[in-house]
C-alpha cells in the first residue's frame, strides 16, 4: 500500500495461509516437514499492516525459500535451502553491546515478548542484480535501540551472524573472513524502513532466510541485510563490514541500490525479478531500491558516486 490509499487489500489478505503452508510443503524432503512441524506450534503470526509496504506483487514463498545468499551454507542459490534445516535456532540470544547504558545478552523471547510485528512487504535488490518482493514480519530496529539505551557517543551500529563451523559448513571454507559482520550509520540504523525480521509470509523465518532475527534495510544493496544476528555492537566509529573486507573495490560500507554507479564487473541500471520468467524483461533499477523519497535526506551533502 501507498501512503494516502484507503488500505486495499493485499496480496497477503488474498492468498490463504493454507496456500503457503502448501507451497513450503512442495519444498518437499525431511528438513521441510521438520521446518513446517516445527513452526506450526506458532505459526500464522498476526501482524499490522504499513503504510511502509510497497503494492508491487511479493514473490512466491517458493522463490524466497529456494533462491537465497547465505554464504554460511555455501555459495551456490540451493545451498541455503538444502543445508540450513542443521542450523539450531533455538535458544537464540543477542549480545547487546558497546556504546549501551547496560550491555547484555537477550533472549529471543526478551527481544519479541510484547512487540508488535508489523509486516512490511519491500523491494530486494542484491548487488548481483537480481530482486523479489518479500512480505516481511518484523520491527523497527529504532525501537530496540530505544530499550538498550543507546550512548551519546555512539555513531554506528555492527552486526554478526552466528559463528559455528559444525552446523553450517560453508564456515568450513575461507570464502569470507567469518563471522559474517555488517553495520549501519546509527541515523540509517534508526530509520523507520530498517527492520529487524523475526518472519516472513506471516510464518517464523526459515533457516535459509536468516532464522530467527535478521536485519532488513531495503534501500541498501541485500548483503547488508545480515541473517541469524548473535551481536548488535553500538560504535563511535565506522564497523569493519564483511563483503568490503574481503572486496573493498567492489562492496563499501554504504552499499546504497544505485543504477548510476555500476559494479566494477557488471552494470546496476538494471535488474532481472526473480520468478518473472526467462523471457521478462529486466526492469530498471531505482535509485535508492524506490525508497528515495524517505531515505536521500541521509546522504545530504555526501558523494553518491563515492557511497558505493
Ligand atoms: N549472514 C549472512 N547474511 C546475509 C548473507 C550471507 O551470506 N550471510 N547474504 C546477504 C545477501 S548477498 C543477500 S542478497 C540477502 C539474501 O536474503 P534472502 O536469501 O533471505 O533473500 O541476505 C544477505 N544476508
Ligand atoms: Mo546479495
Amino acid at each position: 500500500m501507498q501512503h494516502g490509499t484507503p488500505s486495499p487489500p493485499t496480496w497477503a489478505d488474498v492468498t490463504p495461509r493454507a496456500l503457503f503452508l502448501s507451497r513450503r510443503a512442495l519444498l518437499g524432503g525431511a528438513a521441510a516437514t521438520l521446518a513446517l512441524a516445527g513452526t506450526q506450534a506458532r505459526a500464522g503470526l498476526t501482524v499490522r499492516e504499513s503504510p511502509l509496504s510497497t503494492d508491487e506483487e511479493p514473490n512466491s514463498l517458493q522463490d524466497f525459500s529456494t533462491y537465497n545468499n547465505f554464504y554460511e551454507f555455501g555459495t551456490g542459490k540451493s545451498d541455503p535451502q538444502r543445508h540450513a534445516h542443521r542450523l539450531t535456532t533455538e535458544p537464540w540470544s543477542v549480545m547487546i553491546d558497546g556504546l549501551v547504558e547496560r550491555p547484555r545478552e537477550w533472549s529471543f523471547d526478551e527481544i519479541t515478548d510484547g512487540v508488535t510485528l508489523e509486516e512490511r512487504i519491500y523491494r530486494l535488490r542484491c548487488v548481483e542484480a537480481w530482486s523479489m518482493v518479500v512480505p516481511w514480519v518484523g520491527f523497527e530496529l529504532g525501537a530496540l535501540l530505544d530499550r538498550v539505551g543507546v550512548l551519546p557517543e555512539a555513531r554506528y551500529v555492527a552486526f554478526e551472524t552466528l559463528y559455528r563451523p559444525d552446523e553450517m559448513p560453508g564456515q568450513r571454507t575461507r570464502v569470507l573472513d567469518w563471522p559474517y559482520r555488517e553495520g549501519l550509520r546509527l541515523d540509517e540504523a534508526r530509520h523507520p524502513l530498517t527492520i529487524l525480521a523475526t518472519g516472513a509470509y506471516r510464518e517464523p523465518l526459515l533457516n535459509q532466510n536468516g532464522a530467527p532475527i535478521r536485519l532488513v534495510v531495503p534501500w541498501k544493496y541485500g548483503f547488508k541485510s545480515i541473517k541469524s544476528i548473535v551481536r548488535i555492537t553500538l560504535t563511535e566509529d565506522e564497523p569493519h563490514t564483511s563483503w568490503n573486507m574481503s572486496a573493498p573495490q567492489e562492496y563499501g560500507f554504504y552499499a546504497n541500490v544505485n543504477p548510476d554507479v555500476d559494479h566494477p564487473r557488471w552494470s546496476q541500471a538494471s535488474e532481472r525479478r526473480v520468478g518473472a520468467g526467462l523471457f521478462a524483461p529486466r526492469q530498471p533499477t531505482l535509485m535508492f531500491n524506490g525508497y528515495g523519497d524517505q531515505v536521500a535526506h541521509l546522504y545530504e551533502g555526501m558523494d553518491l558516486t563515492e557511497l558505493y
